[in-house]
């Protein structure tokens, strides 16, 4: 396993000294997080990122957000203009010396949540999400009164497009993914390049829009769309963990024996009955979700993918991207490295004490 982390670029004020600082660190996680939707990403701007990243002795295999554009999700006509882009920037990353490549195919907005500074009892803060509160928002308009939500668009433009989405049933929406990934994943396998789609965050609906990639079933379709490594997974423990239906090891049991995990996110959730959750602190005693069962599965599959700490809270009065401080994550990427080295050392102990005392000793 490779643990990565996400950099925002030059822009994060989180330098990469720093980030080198952690121990047990491969390398970087980025993006061009400020090119238009749909253009091609230049070779000159992701090597930047790449030696930026090597001056620090960090590798930046992986690249996120790779943003589908809402044309290809809606399946409107232009979608076919947009796919000479798209296969462009998959030559530019693999030029640049890109393995993986993150996407989601979530309607209109990236990721839900109703606060970013859920304040926890010890004084930090972290994101969350009220599912009541989503459900009651009339939207309408164009208009989401959520924080880090629905700026992207102006209202008018927001409001059309959630206009155009009415018209789009879930199974269109699959269909729309089948075309897109038709298009992009023979060319992904000719350039030894891994797509790894991340699933809908919240796993669930939200504002009426039809969102597909929601449990292990959903997971299972994407897979059978193209038999090939070059379609495969990014596995979010936090994202799909916040439906407590869905069981984590479970994703991985199956889908990283199959070799179609890529990428996984590790984080923990506290989610309450009602569905509501909150992002709380890595550690297993902190959140809803077993940690070391999730981290005893991938090390079962022999997992030698990459894995970032996904988000943080925000602890020690650092502020910041939402989600994206330095300390937790930092803490988070320790504690997952002990049970990874943990699971290792008594996986080895167990198979010397088959062996006999001699091999103990
Ligand atoms: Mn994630």
């Amino acid at each position: 396993m490779k643990m990565i982390f996400r950099w925002h670029g030059p822009k994060d004020p989180i330098n990469l000294q720093y980030i080198n600082q952690i121990p047990g660190l491969y390398g970087i996680v980025s993006s061009l997080y400020d090119t238009p939707l749909g253009e091609v990403w230049p070779v000159d701007r992701i090597t930047s990122l790449r030696d930026a990243a090597a001056a620090y002795g960090l590798k930046m295999d992986v690249v996120d957000s790779f943003r589908v554009h809402e044309d290809i999700k809606l399946g409107k006509p232009n979608r076919e203009a947009l796919i000479p882009q798209y296969i462009e920037t998959l030559k530019n990353l693999a030029a640049s010396g890109i393995k993986i490549v993150c996407y989601n195919f979530m309607p209109v907005f990236d990721w839900t949540r109703t606060q970013m500074e859920y304040q926890l009892p010890d004084g930090s803060n972290t994101l969350s999400f009220e599912a009541s509160l989503v459900d009651r928002l009339d939207v309408s308009k164009g208009v989401i009164p959520l924080p880090g939500i629905g700026t992207k668009y102006p209202a008018e433009k927001l409001q059309a497009l959630l206009e155009e989405y009415k018209d789009v049933s879930t199974e269109q929406m699959w269909k729309n993914l089948e075309w897109f990934l038709g298009k992009l994943v023979p060319v992904a396998e000719q350039l030894g390049l891994k797509l790894a789609l991340h699933a809908d965050d919240p796993p669930r609906s939200v504002f009426g829009l039809p969102r597909i990639i929601k449990n292990i079933e959903d997971h299972r379709r994407v897979l059978s769309i193209i038999d090939s490594p070059a379609n495969g997974l990014t596995l979010c423990s936090g994202t799909i963990g916040s439906d407590l239906n869905n069981d984590v090891p479970s994703f991985i049991n199956e889908f990283a024996a199959r070799q179609r995990v890529h990428y996984v996110h590790l984080r923990n959730v506290k989610v309450f009955d009602n569905g509501d959750f909150y992002e709380s602190a890595h550690p297993t005693q902190c959140g809803s979700l077993d940690m070391a069962e999730i981290l005893k599965a991938l090390h079962d599959a022999n997992f030698t993918g990459y894995a970032r700490p996904d988000h943080g809270r925000m602890i020690w009065g650092e502020t910041g991207v939402p989600g994206y401080g330095l300390y937790d994550r930092a803490l988070g990427i320790m504690y997952l490295q002990g049970l990874w080295e943990g699971i290792g050392k008594e996986k080895t102990k167990a198979v010397l004490q088959k062996q006999g005392p001699a091999a103990v000793a």
